[in-house]
């Protein structure tokens, strides 16, 4: 006969936080959001952190390189999505990866003999508006000078003439040599009051651009996530079908952080996806699998296939309908609240501590802070990061608002059957569908929603008494509410100016 555990499924909304006590020192200045996401031990520290507990779905609808970069930029993580091309999302990974290393590759580079025509072309379709000259044309060929739009007029110079009467000529350019430090070459920007230093090795061939806008861009950005090159980092989705062409091909374009795309990684497939992983690259590949949603499948993909960190949820996702569909899944909260408990007593048992992330079904700022005090090391988000600017999809109007296209990968729209079946199984072209095709409304930019809800989170560790993620989940006391509680939590026996009385157009 089935088994029925006795524990009903529960969801965030049917739990509060009990303030603990505050002391002066905790205040939102104090509070550090740095959290685990490669494993680690005592003897071994984790080999990747976030600066903010925050991810983005690998979803067609929500990670591609715009969203990646903003997200690196904050602290947090895009995984770019699989359900593509391996080039097209290996491409997305570059882009995300040259998009700021301190030291840029010129992406534009002219001949002394290219008119400014052409150099207004070029501008047009990069956006670039400094361009170094080299004899060949090419990225590393011999520097000769370098041109920005303050050299020439485009609508009194002859447009027909070359680029070599109108460039700076490399004897009055400030430049660096190949081996300066980044520090030392802000300084020669900062000294010469210049914009940008094309660093040069010792034949004078070029080899990077130093930028003043990416320093700039730095200081504003104190959370932004770089790799050991100053390059920002980004996630990627794999699946169990693909993973032997995938993997190298994401590696080799860069990508930090590799998770398992999968609605169910309770399977052989994803521990042996795993180990073959592990086997190819060692500690270099940091690997996240799932989705689980109970101890059993963590002990399973942690002590059997390896992984550094594991994915929970089953059903959740705002676009969901697996569990409609199928009848799989689980309460997040119970989900999240199982899993953390198996991986505190694995850290026990082993002194190996495993991040879990919860992913999907988070409604709002409040569940996103519940799910943190309930353990788990970051959160990734669907719906929340497809309501922003840099989503990758257009922007529509109905009914004079404008909003997001927003699907699931299991819908007829994203195909992932990937995500849905193992390796050995065919496309049997999508029997039935997993998710919907859905709208949500544009937001903001990645930023302002960030700052919103960051400031939410920092102001609940503060009644929580915690400085660090860590603590705001080993002191976080949490009650379950009653369906009449939940009544109480709103607004009650009011006229909300919001909701209740039409404001006059
Ligand atoms: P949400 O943040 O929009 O609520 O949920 C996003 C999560 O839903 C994703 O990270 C993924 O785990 C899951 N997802 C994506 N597509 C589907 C689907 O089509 C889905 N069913 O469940």
């Amino acid at each position: 006969m089935a088994k029925i555990i006795d524990e009903v499924s529960r969801t965030f909304s049917e739990y509060l936080l009990m303030p603990q006590l505050t002391l002066g020192n905790h205040i939102p200045e104090n509070i550090v959001l740095t959290t685990p996401v490669a494993k680690s031990s005592r003897a071994a520290p984790g080999r990747f952190s976030l600066n903010i507990p925050f991810v983005s779905a690998s979803m067609q609808s929500v990670s591609g390189a715009d969203m990646a970069i903003s997200l690196a930029r904050h602290g947090g993580l895009a995984f770019i999505f699989c359900s593509q091309p391996i080039d097209e999302q290996a491409a997305m990974v570059a882009r995300v990866k040259s998009h700021k290393a301190g030291f840029v590759p010129s992406d534009s580079n002219l001949r002394p003999e290219t008119n400014l025509r052409e150099v207004l072309e070029i501008r047009r379709k990069t956006g670039h508006s400094t361009m170094p000259v080299t004899h060949n044309g090419q990225r590393n060929g011999r520097f000769l000078g370098i041109l920005t739009d303050k050299d020439f007029w485009e609508f009194e110079d002859d447009l027909n003439a070359p680029v070599s009467d109108f460039m700076t000529p490399k004897e009055h350019v400030v430049f660096g040599t190949l081996g300066v430090s980044l520090h030392d070459a802000n300084r020669l920007l900062q000294k010469h009051k210049k914009e940008c230093l094309p660093i040069l090795d010792k034949d004078g061939s070029l080899r990077s651009l130093v930028f003043k806008k990416d320093y700039v861009d730095h200081m504003n950005n104190p959370d932004e996530l770089l790799d050991g090159q100053k390059r920002l980092v980004t996630g990627v989705g794999v699946n169990t079908h693909d993973y032997e062409e995938r993997m190298p091909a994401l590696m080799e374009a860069g990508a930090d952080v590799f998770c398992f795309d999968s609605s169910d990684g309770y399977t052989e497939f994803q521990k042996e996806a795993a180990l073959w992983a592990r086997k190819k690259y060692g500690d270099a590949v940091i690997l996240g699998g799932g989705n689980i949603i109970d101890g059993n499948a963590f002990r399973y993909l942690v002590e059997e296939g390896g992984v550094d960190f594991v994915k929970v949820g089953i059903g959740g996702g705002s676009i969901c309908i697996t569990r409609e569909q199928k009848g799989i899944g689980r309460g997040q909260a119970s989900a999240l609240m199982a899993v953390v408990a198996e991986r505190n007593r694995y850290y026990a048992e082993t002194g190996t501590y495993i991040p879990v992330c919860s992913d999907g079904g988070l409604a709002n700022d409040t569940q996103i802070i519940i799910a943190l005090a309930m353990g788990a090391d970051f959160v990734m988000m669907g719906r929340y990061f497809a309501m922003t600017i840099e989503s990758p999809t257009p922007r529509v109007s109905i009914g004079g608002r404008i909003y997001k296209p927003y699907w699931g990968e299991g819908s007829n729209r994203a195909r992932n059957w990937q995500r849905y079946t193992n390796r050995g199984a065919q496309n049997a072209g999508m029997k039935f569908e997993e998710g919907i095709d859905a709208y949500v409304p544009i937001v903001g930019s990645v930023r302002e929603v960030l700052s919103v809800t960051l400031a939410k989170l920092k102001s609940t560790m503060c009644n929580i008494g915690a400085l660090t993620l860590r603590t705001f989940a080993e002191k976080a006391v949490l009650t379950r509410i009653s369906e009449q509680s939940f009544v109480e939590s709103g607004t009650s026996n009011v006229l909300s100016l919001d909701k209740d009385i039409p404001r006059e157009l």
